[in-house]
């Protein structure tokens, strides 16, 4: 479960491209009025809550993304909700991850800072919360174990490409985290294991199709096996590679899904995997290249189901939808999609779109944090009583090129029906 900040990259030079066009001697700040003293706010940058209209959003004071959001499944009855993102001091400097922590009530409760590594990816049980991201100097996928208070236990950097995209943790409290190693074009995909303390457990795995790889999903089912997917660039396309390894981390399966399939290097779009752990099946979602509707170019939702051998069941595909970022699977088997909304008239919303275990569509919502905002998705979690948690970014008074108006958005949905 993840999201990042990285895919973005291309696109701020595009709007810092604008920006340089458009200055009109505007002489906004971007800062927040936080309050020097020792009258500030408890957790300063903060306002709103899970459960208002707008969420709650952070705002570091210049550019934040929202990152990933997970429920600790072992607190039914009042589920405590982690949010992750990436702080940045500007647009191209090393970020810090920004952890924060809500109770049932929606209110803020802690909130942790990791200094110089952008938060991707970040995972819950009973043991503490794992979080990683990517250190871009020096460069390396950086992962961090907190207690369930937020208080930094330990945490370990692993060398190479600073581009940790996903993570998951097995049933024995295993910490498995997933992106890519190599050199610019010929990426391969690189898996990392560690206990439940951070301690690394063999080398890491990688996958090389013989072409650019990167990898950015990974799930893992009760049985310990690991299910990674992303995205396999050949130069004359695209297609999503998906892999089974068991619990030692030996190759079991592979499948590659290329039908349509879209990549772009300014917006990354890159493809995300769940296990239904009660019947084994695999889910992934990505991003389609459409024939028609909205968006430019047309793109579509894409969620793939697998058996538990890579072997392809179904596929369902969401026309108003712009890019499939993330997905979930409830305890009833249903599998939640969410991504960018666009139907030609709304746009720049958070979208979920359900589906049944059959990926037969069964409803949708759509949400912005206010009408004119700009809001781009990142991580989606459920709770056991099917209330949807969504993390991502807004820019509530979005002015192209505008770093600082880009912050960090949580927010609680009610069930989705049918
Ligand atoms: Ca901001
Ligand atoms: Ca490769």
């Amino acid at each position: 479960m993840s999201q990042n900040w990285w895919k973005y990259a291309g696109l701020f030079l595009l709007l810092g491209a604008v920006v340089i066009l458009s200055q009109g001697g505007c002489g906004s700040s971007g800062g927040d009025d936080n309050e020097d003293g020792d009258s500030g706010p408890l957790f300063p940058g903060y306002s709103g809550n899970l459960t208002t209209t707008g969420g709650v959003i952070y705002d570091g004071g210049n550019m934040d993304w929202g990152s990933d959001i997970a429920v600790d499944s072992t607190i039914t009855a009042s589920p405590v909700v982690y949010v992750l993102g990436a702080a940045f001091a500007s647009p191209t400097g090393n970020g810090d991850a920004v952890i924060s922590k809500f109770n049932s009530s929606g209110d803020i409760t802690a909130a942790a800072r990791f200094n110089g590594t952008g938060g991707t990816a970040l995972a819950v049980n009973q043991n503490g919360v794992y979080m990683t991201g990517q250190r871009p100097s020096p460069s390396a996928y950086v992962t961090a174990k907190y207690d369930l208070n937020l208080n930094l236990i330990t945490s370990t950097a692993l060398a190479g490409d600073a581009s940790a995209r996903a993570m998951a943790l097995d049933n024995s409290g295993n910490v498995y985290v997933i992106g890519s190693d190599g050199t610019i074009n010929a990426y391969n995909y690189k898996i990392v294991k560690y206990d439940a303390d951070l301690v690394q457990q063999g080398s890491p795995v990688i996958y090389d199709s013989g072409y650019n790889d990167e990898g950015s999903g990974i799930a893992v089912d009760n049985s310990g096996n690991i299910f990674v997917t992303g995205m396999k660039i050949s130069g004359t396309g695209y297609s999503i590679v998906t892999l089974k390894y068991n619990s030692s981390l030996v190759l079991q399966n592979t499948v590659e899904y290329s039908t349509n399939v879209y990549y772009s290097t300014s917006y990354g779009l890159y493809p995300r995997i769940a296990v239904d752990k009660n019947s084994g099946s695999v889910y992934v979602s990505g991003t389609i290249l459409g024939t028609a509707g909205p968006g430019d170019p047309f793109r579509d939702i894409l969620l793939i189901k697998y058996d538990a051998s890579l072997n392809q069941v179904a596929t369902a595909i969401y026309a108003d939808g712009l890019e499939g970022t993330n997905l979930a699977v409830d305890a009833s088997g249903n599998v939640y999609v969410n991504g960018n909304y666009y139907n030609g008239v709304v746009q720049d919303a958070w979208l979920v779109v359900k589906y049944n275990s059959s990926l037969v569509y069964q409803s949708y919502f759509t949400d912005k944090s206010a009408t004119n905002s700009m809001d781009e998705p990142g991580g989606i979690a459920l709770d056991s009583a099917g209330n949807v948690y969504l993390s991502g970014i807004t820019a509530p008074t979005y002015v192209s090129g505008d770093w600082s108006n880009f912050n960090i958005r949580a927010k609680r949905f009610p069930p989705m029906g049918p």
